[in-house]
């Protein structure tokens, strides 16, 4: 599930990075191409419209968690991106029961990094220790475990650590601790790359940004396919790959 780029994306919100000018249009051209990866990678695509009024809608994956067996609606910490969530909510009612962070919770998406059944989420300027609490309650009957870590330098915590295979982390150490991870092997970012270790590993390849080849070749050095986006204008809005898109597996078949 993917959801547009919207008008007013110039005024997306921003943590770390200085503003600087984002083409719109040129976002766009990327975003399509980004989704276009995807379907060749085997996905279908569902894309919900932009909200002129929503300028960081289209990264997706803060406004919830898609698990198996239940989709949970989260609360941005940045109140501007607050409004995003109803009309994902309408969609992911088509494919799980819903469950949701409330107020004075918050978690974003791009904090909560699953590795199996468990659920690691970043204490982030975004995510409090209220909505992390709520999101442990509303996921510990399905049997998953919550585990907070901390973060320094960084806007989430799937900034600095992602999965890019079974057993492989991608990792920023600079930015993450990976001792709470446990026995997973790590692959750290070339130090030229601090922001590359984020990638999207969909069982068949790991798509990642084309900014970032030192990381790439340490990644395909784990025998994994890579496929590489350009991201270009996302990256200025403090995106990259994880964050445009929510993945579901649903049944096929009858
Ligand atoms: C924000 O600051 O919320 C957006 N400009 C960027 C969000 C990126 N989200 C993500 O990586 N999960």
């Amino acid at each position: 599930m993917t959801r547009g780029v919207s008008p007013a994306f110039a005024r997306c919100e921003l943590q770390n990075l200085p503003r600087v000018g984002i083409d719109v249009e040129r976002a766009e051209r990327q975003h399509l191409a980004y989704e276009r990866a995807l379907g060749d990678l085997g996905c279908t695509i569902v894309r919900l419209p932009a909200d002129p009024a929503l300028p960081d809608c289209v990264f997706i994956e803060d406004t919830a968690l898609v698990l198996d067996e239940v989709a949970v609606l989260l609360r941005p910490g940045a109140p501007s991106r607050r409004a995003e969530t109803p009309a994902v909510a309408a969609a992911l009612a088509s494919y799980r029961d819903l469950v949701v962070i409330g107020d004075p919770g918050t978690v974003d998406g791009g904090d909560v990094l699953r590795i199996g059944r468990d659920l690691f989420v970043g204490c982030s300027t975004r995510s409090n220790a209220v909505g992390i609490g709520q999101l442990a309650f509303a996921v510990a009957r399905f049997g998953y475990r919550v585990v907070p870590v901390p973060l320094t330098g960084c806007l989430h915590l799937k900034s600095a650590a992602t999965q890019v295979g079974p057993d492989a982390l991608l990792v920023n150490r600079g930015w993450v601790d990976p001792e709470p991870f446990g026995k997973v092997r790590l692959v750290d970012v070339d130090p030229a790359e601090p922001h590359a270790a984020n990638a999207l590993w969909l069982g068949d390849a790991v798509v990642h940004p084309a900014a970032f080849p030192r990381t790439r070749e340490r990644v395909e050095a784990l025998g994994a396919r890579v496929v590489a986006v350009d991201v270009s204008e996302l990256q200025k809005a403090e995106g990259a790959v994880t964050c445009c898109c929510l993945v579901l597996e649903v049944p096929t078949g009858g």
